[in-house]
């Protein structure tokens, strides 16, 4: 019996680890609030991702997007197309930071994405570009 208990918790633990190792570019981010209440997140757009790619914000509170690509000649977008929850954006990305206002008015999960694509190629998004805005109820 002893065995048996000793072997289900070395599983547990792997399956934690394994997890871990394969879910590492999901892992939440959750936004840090600055001075002014602004919660504030930098993301990091390339071949093909977005970094951080679970992000975590509190509904009703400001939240400033600092978005940038990584250098080369794809380009890259941001698109959340969720305009009953307060986000609607369509915005090409630069090397340059750009910042993305908006203010989430709906608690839920809501994806994110790059929508380029070329020619007869997957999509971008379709090739791991993509990710999860994730709003909670504040307290
Ligand atoms: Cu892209």
């Amino acid at each position: 019996m002893k065995t048996i208990s000793a072997m289900a918790i070395l599983l547990i633990f792997s399956g934690f680890t394994f997890a871990d190792n394969a879910g590492e570019k999901s892992v939440a981010y959750v936004a840090s609030v600055d001075k002014n209440g602004v919660q504030k997140i930098e993301i990091l757009g390339g071949e093909y991702f977005f970094k951080p790619n679970h992000i975590i914000v509190i509904k009703d509170v400001p939240v400033e997007l600092i978005i940038r690509k990584e250098s080369g000649i794809v380009p890259h977008n941001i698109i959340i197309n969720q305009p009953d929850a307060g986000m609607d954006i369509n915005e090409s990305l630069s090397t340059r930071e750009k910042i993305i206002r908006f203010t989430p008015a709906k608690a839920g999960k809501y994806s994110f994405y790059c929508n380029k694509k070329l020619l007869f190629f997957k999509s971008h998004k379709a090739k791991g570009m993509e990710g999860i805005i994730e709003v909670i109820e504040g307290e």
